[in-house]
C-alpha cells in the first residue's frame, strides 16, 4: 500500500508506465480504488513521454471483484463500468498482468484492457450470479466479443474460474506464463507501440444460434431452478450479438442495478460473508496448524469409501481400514467405480485416477493406524461398537493421533469417555456423499482441545468442505432441525394434507426435494429406529408422528425396496393410492392446507428449533445456521437460509405459527426464548 489510502500507484519505465493495485486483502475495487485507477490512466493518457501501459496488482491476487460490502449502499461515483470504458479508450496500448483470481469487476477490468498475459497459476472468471447479480461492469457485452457466445453464457451462468490454460483457449488472454508475469507483460504492452490498439468493445458483435440459445436458456432455468440473475444475464449476454455496444451497455447497468437490490442478491451477500464468518472462533484465534498429508478412516462402507475419496481428492494419502475382507473389496470396487464414471464423464483422466488410488492403502490391520495423525471411524451406527472400535484405536495409536467419529447422532461425550484422549476426540460429521456434500459438522466435545478443534477446521478447509463447529445435542444442528421439520410435516399429513402436496410446496419453495421423497431417500426405518430410541425421554402427551410408523410396520422403507410415502417403480417416484386411503382413513375430517400455510408451518418448525439451538449455544451464530441448511439440506441458497429469510419474511408470523404449533402439537413443542427475544428486539438471533 502506498501512502495512507493511496492504493493505486504508478511507477515509470522509459516510455512504460507500470500501474500497480494495492488494496489488501483482494484488491477489490472500493471507491477509493476506482477513483485512483480512473485518476492514474487520465494522468498517464495526458502524458506523451508514456508509449505503453501495465495494469498489475500487489499481493496475492488482481482484483477478485467489486467490494461486495458497498453494494449495501448507493454505488458511489465513479461507477465501475466508467473506469472501465476509460481504461479501455486510453490512447496507448494497456496489458492487464493477471495473477491468483481475477474475478468479477477484476475480469471485467482485464476485459477493457488491449491484451492480458496471465500467470499459469492463475484463474479468471465472472462469478457474479453467485451473489444473484450479473457481471455489471461491461462484462457480458466484452467476454462473448472474446470468446463467442456459448462460452460467455456458461462461464457467466455457471459463475466457474476457468484456468489459464483454458483461458488462453478460450481467447480470454493473450499469454500464460510460468515466471515474470510482469516482465512478460511489459514485454507485450511494449511489442504493442505503434500497432493499432485492439478494443475488445469494437471487436465485432458475435454471432449467436436462435436454437442453441434456446437450449442453454432451458437447461439454465433446469439446473438454476428458482434464480433470477442467470437468467437475467442470458438474456444480457444475447444482447451482445444483436445490440450495439453503447446500448447493451446500458441495459446491462439497469440490470445490474436491478438485480443489486433484489432479495436473492441480499441473501446470496449474505451467505457470502456467512461463509467467512463460520471459522471465527475467539478461543481458537492465533493456533496455527500443519496441514494433513494422510489420514484413515475404519470402515469401508458407504460414508467410510466416501470420505475417503473427498480426501483423495483433495490430494492426501489415506489408509482404509475394514474388518470384513468381503466389505473392503466393495469399499475399494465402489471408489473404483466412482473415479471410473468421473473418468467416462471427462472430468478426470485416467492418470488422476491411478495417482489417486496410488496414495489409498486398503488393510483389515487397525495396527497400520498406529502413527496415524487423524482416524475417522465411520462403521454402522451402533452405541457399543463405536465404543469398543474407539477403545481398540485408542490403545493402537500414538498419544499425539486425533480420534473421531463419523456420527450423525451419537453422544460424543459418551464416545470421548470410551478413549483416554478425550481432548484428541471429536464428532466431523460428514454428509452423504461424502465426497460430493460440501458440509462438514465438526462437533466439540466438553473436553475437545482447541488445537483439536483448530486442526479439524483446517482438514474441512483442506477437503474444501465448508466446516461448521457445533456443540453436542441430539442431531447436533442439521439432523435435529430436521427432525422437528419432518414432525411438523408429518402432522400436517395427519390432519389431512397429502404428502405430495406438501413436498410439491416445498420444492416450489426451492428446496431440491421435498421432505416426504427426502424420508423415502434416506429410508424410513432410520427416523423409526430414532424415534424408537428416543421413545423413553418423551413426555406423556407429546405428539408424535403415527402414519410414518405404520408405513414401516407394513413393510415401506422408501426407495430402498420401493415402497415408502411414494411407490418407485423404474426409478419413478409416485403417488401411492394404499398412502392415500391411510391418509384419509387417519385424517377424518381431512384439514388440507395451503402451500402457504404448509410453508409458514415447516418454516415455524425449523426456526423455533433453531433459534433454541441458538439458545443453548450449540453454534454461536445463526448465520452458521443458514450454512447448515442450505450446504446440508438443500435449502435454496438464494433465500438466504433459514434464519434470514425468517427475518425477511417476518418474525412475528413465524412466531405466531409457532405459537400455533405448540397448541396443536403437544407440550415439548415450546417456543423457543430467543425467538420471542428476538421478534421484541427485531434483531438476528445472534
Ligand atoms: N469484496 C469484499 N470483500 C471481499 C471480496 C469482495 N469482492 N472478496 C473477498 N473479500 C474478503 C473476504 O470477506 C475476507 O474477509 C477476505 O477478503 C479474504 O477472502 C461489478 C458486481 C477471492 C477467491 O464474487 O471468491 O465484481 O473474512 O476468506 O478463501 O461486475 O474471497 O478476512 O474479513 O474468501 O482466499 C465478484 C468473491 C464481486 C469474488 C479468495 N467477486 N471472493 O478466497 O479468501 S461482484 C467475487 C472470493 C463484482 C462486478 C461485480 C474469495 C477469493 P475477512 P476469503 P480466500
Amino acid at each position: 500500500m502506498g501512502e495512507a489510502g493511496q492504493c493505486v500507484v504508478i511507477e515509470q519505465d522509459g516510455p512504460l508506465a507500470l500501474v500497480v493495485i494495492d488494496h489488501p486483502p483482494v484488491n477489490a475495487t472500493s471507491v477509493a480504488v476506482r477513483a485512483q485507477l480512473l485518476q492514474a490512466f487520465a494522468q498517464i493518457d495526458a502524458d506523451a513521454s508514456v508509449q505503453a501501459i501495465v495494469l498489475a496488482a500487489a499481493g496475492r491476487t488482481f482484483v477478485a471483484g467489486a467490494d461486495i460490502r458497498e453494494f449495501d449502499f448507493p454505488t458511489q461515483d465513479p461507477h465501475l463500468r466508467d473506469v472501465v470504458q476509460a481504461i479501455e479508450h486510453v490512447g496507448k496500448p494497456v496489458v492487464a498482468a493477471l495473477h491468483g483470481t481475477t474475478l468479477g469487476g477484476g475480469c471485467e477490468i482485464a476485459l477493457a484492457c488491449h491484451a492480458r498475459v496471465i500467470d499459469a497459476q492463475g484463474k479468471i472468471g465472472l462469478p457474479e450470479v453467485k451473489l444473484g447479480l450479473l457481471p455489471g461492469a461491461g462484462g457480458t457485452q466484452r467476454l462473448p466479443r472474446l470468446v463467442g457466445v456459448m462460452a460467455a453464457l456458461d462461464m457467466i451462468t455457471s459463475g466457474r474460474m476457468v484456468s489459464a490454460k483454458e483461458a488462453l483457449a478460450l481467447g480470454l488472454v493473450d499469454q500464460v506464463v510460468a515466471t515474470d508475469l510482469r516482465d512478460a507483460a511489459k514485454e507485450k504492452a511494449l511489442s504493442l507501440i505503434g500497432q493499432p490498439i485492439r478494443r475488445t468493445s469494437d471487436l465485432p458483435a458475435p454471432s449467436c444460434v436462435p436454437s442453441d440459445c434456446d437450449a442453454f436458456v432451458k437447461s439454465v432455468q433446469q439446473k438454476l431452478r428458482g434464480q433470477i440473475a442467470p437468467l437475467k444475464a442470458t438474456e444480457m449476454v444475447m444482447l451482445s450479438s444483436t445490440t450495439p455496444f453503447a446500448e447493451a451497455i446500458r441495459l446491462e447497468s439497469e440490470a445490474f442495478e436491478g438485480l443489486k437490490h433484489s432479495a436473492q442478491s441480499k441473501a446470496m451477500r449474505h451467505v457470502f460473508f456467512a461463509e467467512r464468518a463460520v471459522g471465527h472462533h475467539p478461543d481458537l484465534k492465533g493456533i496455527t496448524t500443519d496441514p494433513f498429508t494422510s489420514i484413515s478412516v475404519v470402515g469401508a462402507g458407504m460414508m467410510g469409501s466416501g470420505i475417503s475419496v473427498a480426501a483423495l481428492d483433495a490430494g492426501l494419502s489415506v489408509t482404509m481400514v475394514e474388518a470384513n475382507a468381503d466389505a473392503l473389496e466393495k469399499g475399494m470396487a465402489r471408489i473404483r467405480g466412482l473415479y471410473e464414471r468421473a473418468i467416462k464423464s471427462g472430468r478426470i483422466s485416467q492418470a488422476v485416477m491411478d495417482e489417486r488410488l496410488a496414495r489409498l492403502t486398503a488393510t483389515h490391520d487397525l495396527g497400520a493406524l498406529a502413527h496415524q495423525p487423524l482416524v475417522i471411524e465411520a462403521i454402522y451406527e451402533n452405541q457399543q461398537a463405536k465404543k469398543d472400535l474407539l477403545q481398540r484405536l485408542d490403545e493402537v495409536m500414538d498419544a499425539a493421533g486425533i480420534l473421531a467419529s463419523n456420527t450423525s447422532y451419537i453422544d460424543i461425550n459418551l464416545l470421548a469417555a470410551s478413549t483416554q484422549r478425550p481432548d484428541r476426540f471429536l464428532g466431523l460429521h460428514f454428509f452423504s456423499p461424502a465426497h460430493v456434500m460440501r458440509l462438514l459438522e465438526v462437533v466439540r466435545g466438553d473436553a475437545t482441545s482447541p488445537q483439536t478443534l483448530a486442526r479439524a477446521l483446517a482438514l474441512g478447509k483442506q477437503l474444501n468442505k465448508l466446516a461448521v463447529m457445533v456443540g453436542v445435542c441430539e442431531g447436533f444442528v442439521g439432523n435435529r432441525i430436521l427432525t422437528r421439520f419432518w414432525d411438523a410435516c408429518t402432522f400436517m399429513v395427519e390432519d389431512g394434507t397429502p404428502p405430495q402436496e406438501i413436498d410439491a410446496a416445498f420444492e416450489r419453495f426451492g428446496m431440491a426435494m421435498g421432505p416426504f421423497a427426502v424420508q423415502d431417500l434416506a429410508g424410513l426405518d432410520i427416523s423409526y429406529a430414532m424415534r424408537q430410541r428416543l421413545a423413553a425421554q418423551r413426555q406423556p402427551h407429546e405428539r408424535v408422528p403415527v402414519l410414518v410408523d405404520r408405513l414401516v410396520e407394513q413393510g415401506r422403507l422408501g426407495q430402498k425396496n420401493g415402497q415408502g410415502w411414494y411407490r418407485y417403480e423404474a426409478g419413478k417416484r409416485q403417488v401411492d393410492p394404499v398412502v392415500s386411503d391411510l391418509v384419509t382413513a387417519h385424517a377424518g375430517d381431512a384439514v388440507r392446507l395451503s402451500a402457504e400455510a404448509i410453508i409458514a408451518r415447516g418454516r415455524a418448525a425449523m426456526v423455533n428449533e433453531a433459534a433454541k439451538i441458538l439458545q443453548e449455544g450449540i453454534v454461536p451464530r445463526a448465520s452458521d445456521i443458514d450454512l447448515v441448511k442450505i450446504n446440508g439440506y438443500g435449502f435454496p441458497v438464494w433465500r438466504g437460509g433459514v434464519m434470514f429469510e425468517a427475518m425477511q419474511f417476518g418474525l412475528e408470523a413465524v412466531l405466531a405459527e409457532a405459537h400455533k404449533i405448540a397448541q396443536d402439537y403437544g407440550v415439548t413443542w415450546e417456543v423457543s426464548d430467543a425467538l420471542i427475544e428476538a421478534v421484541r428486539t427485531q434483531k438476528g438471533f445472534a
